[in-house]
């Protein structure tokens, strides 16, 4: 594969340019964004559980690869960074088009030595190979270099710009290994072509997969079961909201009797949102509002 080289962002980058270039190249680099006594934390925290962790069980998962998810239970200093301001403001921006964005999976991904390159893929495919159309997105996806990520020992492979080309031309374009420092972040939405590269070097290589995906399709990873209702109702509301517990646009995720999911894990009984409050931020959901009082009103006795 040629190489070409990646744009890395300041960590002070607006939210929206870091958009914006993923929308454009499909992934964009942030430098030094986590505070790396937080990182230290996590991988305290990690580090009985990545241990427990099985290596994968074909080339794709990685037979040299140990793949340790449920963090947000596991590690509270995971927490912040599922939460962080350039994240949350960054994808809210690329998946602005839907009422709900959700937390999709947190994965530490651990890269041994004597891995091979993972096939590079779509992460979209993971809904049941779908294929959304090519202005459609429905995931924007985050890797946290817990190690430095070096073309030695595995840095994600990315082939910028493949997003609306058909796998015969995508495979033959130039890409890069996302090489950057422990703390740097890499974007990367789900129709972009990537994949973790080798490891020929003698140290781990250890990204934290975050992702997020629109809030109406099935999260990756179950947040409800990966996370007990003991532990998520010790966590705020802004988390538990990015987990799940709201409304996925106007209809999906409520519970019983048209309860709001972060009212029925408090034990509460507020209600789900109706049609009528989406309205106020989707002009599809206002359309349909506007359409059902016309009709109400074409209907009323004169
Ligand atoms: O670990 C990486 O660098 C990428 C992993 C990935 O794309 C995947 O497992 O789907």
């Amino acid at each position: 594969m040629p190489a070409v080289g990646l744009h890395h962002f300041a960590a002070d980058t607006d939210p929206v340019e870091v958009s914006e270039h993923i929308r454009s190249f499909g992934y964009a680099i942030v430098d030094d964004v986590a505070d790396p006594a937080l990182l230290d934390r996590l991988e305290a925290e990690a580090l009985p559980y990545i241990k427990a962790s099985a290596a994968g069980r074909d080339t794709y998962d990685g037979r040299f690869t140990r793949r340790t998810g449920a963090l947000v239970a596991r590690c509270p200093s995971v927490r912040p960074l599922v939460m962080h301001p350039l994240v949350v403001g960054t994808v809210g921006h690329f998946l602005a088009h839907v009422s709900a964005v959700q937390l999709h999976l947190t994965q530490i991904i651990s890269v041994e030595p004597g891995e091979t390159a993972q096939k590079l893929h779509r992460d979209e495919m993971a809904f049941d190979f779908f294929e959304f159309g090519p202005d459609y997105h429905v995931q924007c996806n985050t890797m946290w270099a817990l190690t430095d990520f070096t073309a030695e020992n595995g840095a994600t492979w990315i082939l910028p710009g493949t997003s609306g080309l058909d796998d015969e031309a995508a495979v033959s374009v130039a890409g890069a290994q996302a090489e950057m420092s422990r703390g740097s972040v890499l974007f990367y939405e789900g129709k972009v072509l990537h994949g973790a590269g080798a490891n020929t070097s003698d140290g781990v290589r250890r990204g934290v997969n975050i992702t997020y995906a629109v809030g109406w399709v099935r999260q990756e990873e179950n947040q409800y079961l990966a996370c007990p209702p003991e532990i998520a109702r010790t966590l705020d509301d802004d988390l538990l909201r990015m987990m799940g517990y709201t409304q996925g646009a106007f209809a999906l995720g409520y519970v019983g009797d048209q309860t709001d999911p972060l009212a029925a894990l408090r034990g509460g009984t507020a209600k789900a949102r109706t049609i009528g409050e989406v309205a106020e931020h989707s002009t599809d959901a206002r359309r349909f509002v506007a359409d059902i009082e016309d009709i109400a009103e074409s209907r009323r006795p004169r």
